[in-house]
């Protein structure tokens, strides 16, 4: 192997510390030379680094960054330096499978196309097309998603439409819309270059975002380093790097929160004249904050009321602030709220739409973005507003539908529904893209019990034999990145081409073409008797794409395939105005809010309830910000004598989900073979127990069983990485979701994976035996492993 560095053990690369710009580093990882290079992006993460994928003979033999990619300047990371090699392994899907007398069995594509038409059908004859549901993923291309939007809203006419993006960052899109009225990050990475001080709320970014991380570890090297703000309860890669770090309890986010804005209000470090002229609410905000002085904090969090007063000076008065918020506060209890509290932060400081300034409501999938913007999830196309007559009868128009084709009569069904749906028997068809539910969706037991039901028809599209593609009735082979064209949008609005470098094994289709045959098939037709989906190429359905943007805050009209294919990147909205697209939003203090603009009009943040649109239009904020403020409410599962500790889940820098690629990479497999629970000294010494100990945790809902790993986490919390499931490894429990709960975020439906109340026992050697490996080995393994 032919590579820059061996960054299974130097996970980030040498420094390149800033000398005004950030250096351009060429990170490359290949098995042989390849005879040429091909233009595509990273899907592994939302940081949508540009990568060239090096093929010879047809196959892909490595992959190098994108030196004039302005994301990454060259770098990638462990996962997108060795993923790759999953497309390349003997065990992919290459053939339809239909379940005939209760097993999986290869099929022609026109028998599987057929049975889920002839089902569809069928359902909808009995039930209407309210019996079909679709749940899908962040990890396909724009094209698809779009297409998949237009058959499910003005084919099917379906309001069950949702991604996996619903566990992922439908906090993010929804933080986004309380405060701003749409959807859409308002800075840029190029932010990261000057700003002085970053605050990273819930987000291990040196394990999750490598190539971002790397970014801020070269402004640390570079003269005027920032000030870095770290909460999280876990002494995480990026904790270690904080100039303050905030090990908060569980679930506490909006009283830290509060705290910090209390003290900022009080401190005077506030824009006065950005509040009064942009924003509105914020005297009802000071009001929430002002119950939340530093000692109920730490009382209620248990960071030290000297910390915080620390974190609000470098927030309060540092010129520019690059803010990130991820999982630890989306999955958190009162996601959306606590989110929305950072929102504030930039806007009672003036602290957006310029240089330096950005707050990241991160993205975590490599194209959620899209799937958000598409309307493949619960949202309808181009950030509409379902509520908006206006704004259906524009989808209505461009798809040549009647209005009441397209569900608009109450929200769309949110994945959790959609699930609760399947269990009581009103959903009868899910069709499942690009996702893993069986080990990713919370409960796991509840979720198997519901896959399994005989009258649920369960179709999985997928590149692999999953824990997921066990339960379906009918399997469809999918072609993945580098077998097909298409453009995804990574979190700084950045849009990138990804071209079709190899053909796909065996019979494997691309989901677009999966998606245009089962239209095609259903020949769901428009008012004037055309076939409804008129395309049949990618760069077909972009162009139908830019159409629906036009006009919306992610406009996409001034790009095409050749201009992305020109150059490495470019950030929507991208039209006459910003032909080369726009670093930031709301650079004027004008934001999405008006009634006609607006991309919902709003939800109580503690209740989700739904503002209506008289409500709104008594308020319309017409184009200010709104501060939203909100109180703390404590988690609905807490400890308690039977089950004494908090369970909280995430990931690992080395394994990308249910490790469907990376548990394919040797490399990566072999740097994190396994799960494990991570306890604090105290609680170790407390149960007596060891490093590799195996232990097993349990909570209302499930048990499972992994080895100890002890330190780096705060007394009476436990961690489990999410990652691993039962494809490779049957012989044990040990998915996380085994354990945790299904409830969710009141505002952004997204559940909650980050809190649950577990017991934890120590197991006897035999436990070790069964599974065949010793304490030493997985002591060892242990070590390498980071948290
Ligand atoms: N290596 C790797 N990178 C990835 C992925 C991957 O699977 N592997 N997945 C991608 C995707 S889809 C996503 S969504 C992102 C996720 O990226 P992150 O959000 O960074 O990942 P997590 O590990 O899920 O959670 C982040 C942190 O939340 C902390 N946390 C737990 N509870 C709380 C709490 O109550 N409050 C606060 N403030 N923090 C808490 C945890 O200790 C953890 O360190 O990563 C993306 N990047
Ligand atoms: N306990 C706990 N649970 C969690 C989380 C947590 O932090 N803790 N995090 C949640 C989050 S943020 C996320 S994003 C989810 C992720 O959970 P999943 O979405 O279940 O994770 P993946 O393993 O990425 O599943 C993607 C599937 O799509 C397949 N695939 C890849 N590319 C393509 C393609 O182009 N086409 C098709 N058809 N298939 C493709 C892959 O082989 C894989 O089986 O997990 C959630 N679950
Ligand atoms: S940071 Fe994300 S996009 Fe970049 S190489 Fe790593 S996994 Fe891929
Ligand atoms: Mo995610």
């Amino acid at each position: 192997m032919n590579e820059s560095r061996d960054s299974i053990k130097d996970i980030w690369g040498e420094r390149t510390p800033y000398r005004e710009e950030w250096p351009v580093r060429q990170d490359q990882r290949t098995g042989e030379e390849p005879d040429k290079w091909v233009q595509s992006a990273c899907v592994l993460c939302s940081n949508g680094c540009g990568m060239d994928i090096g093929v010879k003979n047809g196959r892909i033999v490595g992959v190098r960054g994108r030196e004039g990619d302005r994301v990454n300047h060259g770098r990638l990371g462990p996962k997108g330096l060795h993923a790759w090699v999953a497309n390349n392994s003997t065990d992919r899907l290459t053939k339809p499978l239909i379940r005939r007398n209760g097993k999986l069995r290869e099929a022609t594509w026109d028998e599987a196309m057929d049975l889920i038409v002839q089902k569809s059908k069928d359902i909808i004859e009995q039930d209407t097309s309210l019996g079909l549901g679709f749940y899908t993923s962040g990890q396909l291309f724009l094209e698809e998603y779009y297409t998949l939007g237009v058959l499910g809203k003005a084919g099917l006419g379906t309001p069950h439409m949702d991604g996996n993006t619903r566990l992922c960052t439908a906090t993010s899109a929804a933080a986004l819309k309380v405060s701003f009225g749409s959807d859409g990050q308002p800075g840029s990475y190029t932010d990261l270059d000057t700003t002085d001080a970053i605050l990273h709320f819930g987000h291990n970014i040196a394990s999750q975002q490598t190539v971002l991380w790397m970014r801020i570890l070269d402004r640390l090297a570079g003269p005027n380093p920032p000030k870095i703000v770290v909460i999280d309860p876990r002494e995480t890669y990026t904790a270690e790097k904080a100039t303050v770090h905030l090990a908060l309890k569980p679930g506490t986010n909006v009283p830290v929160m509060n705290g910090i804005l209390n003290l900022i209000i009080q401190s005077g470090n506030i824009d006065k004249g950005y509040i009064e002229a942009h924003t509105t609410g914020f005297e009802e905000l000071k009001k929430i904050v002002s119950a939340w002085p530093p000692e109920r904090v730490e009382e209620v969090s248990g960071v030290p009321a000297l910390k915080l007063r620390e974190a609000a000076e470098i927030l309060g008065t540092a010129k520019s602030v690059v803010s990130t918020v991820l999982q630890g506060v989306y999955q958190s209890m009162q996601g959306t709220a606590a989110a929305v509290q950072v929102n504030n932060l930039h806007l009672i400081r003036g602290l957006i739409g310029r240089d330096g300034c950005a707050i990241y409501q991160m993205n975590g999938q490599p194209t959620a973005q899209n799937t958000r913007e598409c309307g493949a999830d619960g949202d309808l196309p181009g950030f509409r507003n379902w509520g908006n007559k206006e704004h259906v009868q524009q989808l209505a128009t461009l798809w040549n539908v009647p209005l009441d084709k397209i569900p608009h009569w109450s929200p769309p069904t949110h994945a959790m529904q959609i699930w609760r749906f399947a269990e009581s028997g009103t959903i009868k068809m899910l069709w499942i893209s690009g996702t893993n539910p069986a080990v990713s969706m919370p409960e796991l037991s509840r979720i198997r019990k519901i896959l399994k039901k005989r009258k649920l028809f369960v179709v999985v599209q997928d590149a692999f034999n999953t824990e997921t593609t066990k339960y379906a009735d009918v399997v469809l082979p999918a072609a993945i990145w580098g077998e097909k064209t298409g453009c995804f949008t990574n979190v700084d609005r950045t849009v990138h081409i990804s071209h079709k470098a190899v053909e796909p094994p065996g019979e494997a289709r691309s989901d677009l073409d999966i998606f245009l045959d089962y239209s095609r098939r259903m020949d769901f037709r428009d008012k004037d008797g055309n076939p409804l989906i008129q395309w049949t190429t990618p760069e077909e359905a972009f162009e139908a794409w830019k159409k629906c943007t036009r006009g919306r805050p992610c406009d996409y009209t001034g790009m095409s395939y050749a201009k992305l294919s020109e150059g490495s990147g470019i950030q929507w909205p991208c039209n006459e105005k910003y032909p080369y697209g726009a670093r930031h939003l709301y650079t004027d203090g004008v934001f999405n809010t008006d009634i006609n603009q607006c991309e919902t009009y709003g939800h109580d943040l503690d209740t989700g309830a739904a503002v209506t649109e008289q409500e709104y239009k008594v308020k319309n904020p017409a184009g200010k910000a709104f501060l939203k403020g909100s109180d703390y409410l404590p988690p609905h599962e807490v400890p308690d004598e039977d089950y004494p500790l908090w369970l909280t889940t995430g990931r690992i820098v080395y394994h990308f989900h249910t490790r469907t690629k990376t548990g394919r990479s040797q490399q990566l497999h072999d740097a994190a073979p396994d799960g494990y629970v991570q306890i604090s000294d105290e609680d170790a010494a407390k149960y007596g127990i060891r490093e590799g100990d195996m232990i097993t945790v349990t909570s209302r809902r499930g048990k499972v069983t992994e080895p100890a790993k002890i330190g780096g986490i705060e007394p009476g919390l436990v961690f489990i990485p999410f990652h691993y499931g039962y494809w490779d490894n049957d012989k044990r429990s040990r998915a996380a979701n085994e354990l945790t709960l299904t409830e969710w975020d009141p505002v952004s439906k997204q559940p909650y994976f980050k809190y649950a109340a577990v017991s934890i026992s120590k197991e006897e050697d035999g436990m070790l035996k069964k599974i065949g490996k010793s304490i030493e080995t997985l002591t060892e393994k242990l070590k390498l492993q980071e948290v």
